[in-house]
């Protein structure tokens, strides 16, 4: 039985060969091969998710040569019609500076959907490119559906959480953060999630399958919308409160507001969430800002060359006057010169006020974006090709 699963499984090749590089190697309810090729080790993730990693602990890439001179003299520069920044003497201001990861919650309307035509993963390759230009962090959007189907009390789909943990394990072995995005606004299922209780519970679950890992950031759900604003405080509160209580003490939580989490409303609408308390103090109030007229980010106009700054100078007074921390965790304006001044006035205000802002995360990257107006999928998306010479002097 188990040499025709295995002929099965390797139809095709010549021999059943050990595992290649980066591949699954072991975890929960892995039947297949458990060894790793020359040069790399079947390394423990969590007990989801083993993977064949370079040596016996993987280093970090390389780190890229100076970025000046790339800014300069690289080919993408030349072919981009974004200018080149003047200065790069922002850089290492912002703590996390990257691109969203947007795929594994497509389908949102068929659940669970099947991997490969609803939805997918990040390219591994991608994550390397990017990293190799200088990103940190990477914001991977999935489902909470996905990851625990039944209720959100019960436990995690294995398949799910191995692919999901093989994509954070690609960005944090590669050096940057990966940012785990619950990509549900408020919702499980459609309904509006209310019992603070069962979202601790699902929050347990994803806390303790990558406690282990100190370059995961916890997000605690996708632009809260329509939702009671005690609800979303009480809601964000429990999910960190369940994190901590799952042993993850050492990592970074995002927390996000109602109203899409909008930094042009946050000081009125999300007022109340100064409130929340983490016993870490390592919390930091993750916002969305899109510079198009009705902030959406469905346009690839900007309102004007300085929209960037006045969409969040307000978030920017809250944080200081809170004594709190904040991330722009989506943003993104089209392929042309008024949005490129408008996004460079917002990047530059943030490392101005680097005391409370801490970084900046581009919607969005990912393999099925085609032909998006913001797609920053190398080596051809749109938004690549125009704000990777630019945006790439903000990264630490
Ligand atoms: C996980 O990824 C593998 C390919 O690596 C795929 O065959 C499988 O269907 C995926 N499962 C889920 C639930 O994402
Ligand atoms: C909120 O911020 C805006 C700027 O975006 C400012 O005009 C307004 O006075 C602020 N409101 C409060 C309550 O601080
Ligand atoms: C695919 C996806 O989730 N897109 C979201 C990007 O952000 C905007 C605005 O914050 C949302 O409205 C989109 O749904």
């Amino acid at each position: 039985m188990r040499a025709f699963v295995l002929s099965g499984a390797f139809a095709g090749a010549a021999v059943a060969a050990a595992n290649g590089p980066w591949a699954q190697c072991g975890g929960n309810g892995w039947a297949g091969e458990s060894t790793c090729v020359d040069g790399y080790t079947c390394t423990v993730s969590n007990e989801w998710y083993s993977q064949c990693l370079p040596g016996s602990a993987a280093p970090a890439p390389a780190p890229e040569p100076a970025p000046t001179t790339t800014l300069v003299t690289s080919t993408k520069a030349a072919t981009s019609t974004a200018a080149a920044p003047t200065s790069t003497s922002g850089k290492g201001k912002l703590k996390w500076f990257g691109i969203n990861q947007s795929v594994a919650e497509f389908g949102e309307k068929t659940l669970p959907g099947v991997w490969g035509k609803e939805f997918y993963f990040p390219s591994d390759d991608t994550i390397a490119t990017l990293i190799k230009d200088g990103y940190n962090a990477f914001r991977v959007a999935f489902l909470m559906e996905r990851l625990v189907p039944d209720k959100m009390t019960g436990p995690a789909n294995a398949a799910y959480l191995a692919n999901l943990t093989h994509t954070v394990d690609t960005i944090t072995k590669g050096g940057a953060y990966a940012i785990l995005d619950s990509h549900n606004y408020g919702r499980y299922y459609g309904n509006i999630i209310t019992d603070a209780s069962e979202f601790k519970a699902y929050w347990t679950t994803l806390a303790t399958a990558f406690k282990g890992n100190d370059k995961v950031v916890f997000d605690t759900n996708n632009e809260w919308h329509d939702v009671d604003q005690s609800v979303v405080l009480s809601l964000n509160q429990a999910a960190i409160d369940a994190i901590r209580g799952a042993g993850a003490t050492s990592q970074w939580i995002f927390a996000e507001g109602n109203s899409w989490t909008g930094a042009w409303h946050w000081n009125t609408t999300n007022d109340n969430l100064k409130a929340l308390k983490d016993p870490q103090d390592k919390l930091a109030y993750e916002m969305h800002q899109y510079l198009d007229s009705d902030g959406s980010g469905t346009s690839a106009d900007c309102v004007s060359a300085d929209i960037g700054v006045q969409r969040i100078v307000g978030a920017t007074e809250w944080l200081k006057q809170n004594g709190k921390k904040g991330i722009i965790g989506e943003f993104a304006g089209g392929a042309n010169t008024q949005c490129q001044t408008a996004i460079k006035g917002m990047l530059d205000h943030m490392e101005a006020n680097s005391d409370v802002w801490m970084g900046a995360v581009w919607w969005a990257g990912g393999p099925w974006w085609a032909d998006y107006i913001f797609s920053f999928e190398p080596p051809s998306g749109t938004a690549y090709k125009y704000y990777n010479s630019m945006l790439k002097a903000y990264a630490p």
